[in-house]
């Protein structure tokens, strides 16, 4: 096979033609040449200075292209208020559960949830946070917990003209060390870091086939796409892997259906607002293919067992529930819909 095609054909997967020859390695194989990239082709996450929401819809919602806004929360009450600290002072007896002696590992949805969410004040929590243990966290909160904080956001700046229906904006506290694990969400994520530093590693959807998805929950990941272990998982070798570190004051902008883990390099405070339209269920199908055979029987199993037959699962933790679970409901509620017994 010609060597050059081979790299093309690679190259037209998301990078460009360039940077990939730099990283292959050749090999023949039955007497013809084929080209390997020796490890994942890594990719700046574009940064520009400012955007108005006109710039941002056409430049990078509609084509959905991930961008950070280098000092988007300019001027935002969130940026000057906001830390641990100021979450004690002023939330100190907000209830909530929380996630502590979080695992040291990038894949945090190997454990679970009931081994680790507790409930507890915000002030103890912030004293947690201080008191230099293994990593703890308030993931996706609503920020509707802490009363009088929401009107310090802005992010109707950029997306005040964009229809849709789904809106939602949630609160991650944490010390260092947190991670997110790798997996997509089916919304347009505009994500501000109020406080700290995080790494981001983003994919794009077409990359899943590259990405060892979870049997039971297709858009988690088996890889940690900073440091991936490409013995294990040799096909990561051809990702594209775009990357940058989030600063306060930045918003990154995470396109619906895009695979993304962040890491805290720093104690943290981040929000996020999903907005828009999420994607439709059909968007999902290639992530559900791309799982392959093994997954196909997992949720099967999970659609019978847990959902139809109701067995309690074992919720993993910063994860929704098992695909299987999740369809049956879909499909009970398409069923009443059908029969008038619940609204459209
Ligand atoms: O910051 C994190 O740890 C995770 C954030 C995330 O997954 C999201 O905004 O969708």
């Amino acid at each position: 096979m010609d060597n050059g095609l081979e790299v093309s054909r690679m190259a037209s997967n998301q990078s460009d033609l360039g940077a990939v020859k730099d990283d292959v390695a050749t090999r023949s194989v039955m007497g013809s040449d084929f080209v390997r990239p020796s490890h994942p082709t890594r990719r700046p996450i574009e940064r520009v200075d400012y955007l108005s929401g006109e710039e941002f819809e056409n430049r990078f919602l509609k084509p959905g292209k991930p961008v950070i806004i280098s000092n988007g929360m300019a001027g935002w009450m969130a940026l000057r208020d906001w830390s641990p600290a100021y979450f004690k002072q002023n939330h100190a007896s907000v209830s909530l559960r929380v996630s502590c002696d979080l695992p040291d590992t990038a894949v945090p949805s190997h454990h679970f949830w009931a081994d680790h969410s507790r409930t507890m004040t915000m002030g103890d929590f912030v004293d947690l946070i201080y008191s230099g243990g293994r990593p703890c966290y308030v993931d996706a909160r609503s920020v509707h917990f802490f009363p009088g904080e929401e009107p310090k956001l802005n992010f109707q700046s950029l997306t005040g003209k964009i229809p849709g229906r789904q809106t939602k904006t949630l609160l991650w506290i944490g010390s260092a060390g947190t991670h997110s694990g790798l997996h997509f969400d089916r919304y347009n994520n505009l994500f501000g870091q109020v406080c700290g530093t995080k790494v981001v590693c983003l994919l794009a959807p077409d990359q899943a086939r590259y990405l060892y998805q979870f049997n039971d929950v297709v858009q988690k990941s088996n890889i940690d796409p900073e440091n991936p272990d490409l013995a294990r998982f040799p096909k990561v070798r051809h990702a594209t892997i775009w990357e940058a570190t989030v600063r306060p004051g930045d918003i990154l902008f995470i396109p619906k259906l895009w695979w993304h883990c962040l890491r805290a390099t720093e104690h943290s405070v981040s929000v996020n607002h999903w907005f828009g339209q999420d994607a439709a269920t059909r968007a999902l199908l290639p992530s559900f293919w791309t799982g392959g055979l093994l997954s196909w029987i997992v949720i099967a199993r999970d659609f019978f067992w847990h959902g139809f037959l109701r067995r309690p699962f074992r919720q993993r933790l910063l994860c929704e529930e098992p695909n299987g679970v999740w369809l049956y409901h879909l499909a009970i509620h398409a069923i009443q819909r059908r029969f008038g017994l619940r609204r459209a």
